[in-house]
């Protein structure tokens, strides 16, 4: 493809998966509210404040696939929510609309269902149970993604991502954790699929005890190599397991759960 958007791309993940994308655009297009440093030679970079229309088009515009990973990543305020998750969001697929629908990966996170047990397994069609605002902003972007599918055949992959870090840094990561390394390759069949549709997908690596059954999404040939099971002595030895009448053991959502509603001041 000729030119990759990137949003978030200061972000953990972005910064992450910057330099991973070199081989899947002419051109990435890197964007984020906050300073990005030099482009590097295949690089293009724009600063950009989703909440913000004008600026929205011009960032989308002569994109031909997008990853979406900006926005507000933890519980917070529902106004700071609202201008990246949800305003943010509606910008981008209008701009998406008005310059011939590239494919969408939208960041969408394991919080839309954080109120599940972890004894139980999900597939795609299990309600959403969110566990704040910050889950709810993610529910709103899925039903998003959906309505401008069915109205318009804008396709978006509906990444669920579990915990996506160099490596999981407690029990519960153990299950949700996604390597670098699998993000990469499931973004590389996402683009490369002849047919996406609106999917939801799981984003987790090929843990021992994942919650998550990722089978109706075969079509797209998507195999995470990596097992979060090798860190469990590492983090049995290094993190205090939680009380099993803790949230944190309870709830897939784990310590998100247990978020307040931040008042605004
Ligand atoms: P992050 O918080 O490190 O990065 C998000 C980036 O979005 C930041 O660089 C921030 O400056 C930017 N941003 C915030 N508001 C903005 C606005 N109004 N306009 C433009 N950019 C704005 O989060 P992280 O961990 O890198 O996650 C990336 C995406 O993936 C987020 O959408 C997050 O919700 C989602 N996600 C990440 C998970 C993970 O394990 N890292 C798990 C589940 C979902
Ligand atoms: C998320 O949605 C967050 O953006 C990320 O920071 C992690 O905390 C992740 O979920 C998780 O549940 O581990």
């Amino acid at each position: 493809m000729k030119r990759l958007l990137l949003t978030g791309a200061a972000g953990g993940l972005g910064s992450a998966m910057r330099g991973r994308l070199k081989g899947l655009a002419e051109i990435v297009r890197v964007s984020d509210i906050v300073d990005l440093g030099n482009p590097a030679s295949h690089e293009e970079v724009m600063v950009c404040d989703l909440g913000d229309r004008p600026s929205v088009d011009r960032l989308v515009e002569g994109c031909d696939a997008i990853i979406h990973l900006g926005g507000i990543s933890l519980e917070d305020k529902f106004s700071k929510i609202m201008n990246a998750n949800l305003l943010g969001l509606y910008n981008l697929y209008e701009a998406a609309r008005a310059n011939g629908m590239p494919r969408i990966l939208f960041a969408s996170s394991n919080h839309t269902i954080g109120f599940y047990r972890q004894d139980e397994y999900l597939d795609h069609e299990a309600p959403m149970k969110p566990d704040g605002l910050y889950g709810v902003s993610k529910c709103f972007g899925e039903a998003l993604a959906r309505m401008y599918y069915e109205k318009f055949g804008q396709e978006t992959a509906l990444v669920r991502i579990g915990s996506c870090m160099e490596k999981p840094k407690n029990h519960r990561m153990l299950s949700t954790w996604m390597s670098y390394d699998d993000f990469l390759s499931m973004i590389e069949c996402i683009f490369r699929a002849p047919r996406l549709g609106c999917p939801v997908i799981w984003g987790c690596s090929n843990n021992d005890t994942r919650w998550w059954d990722n089978s109706h999404v075969s079509y797209l040939g998507w195999h995470p190599k990596d097992n979060a099971e090798r860190f469990r002595a590492e983090i049995d030895a290094a993190v205090a397991r939680p009380a099993p009448d803790d949230a944190v053991a309870i709830y897939q959502g784990g310590p998100f759960v247990n978020d307040p509603i931040f008042a605004e001041s």
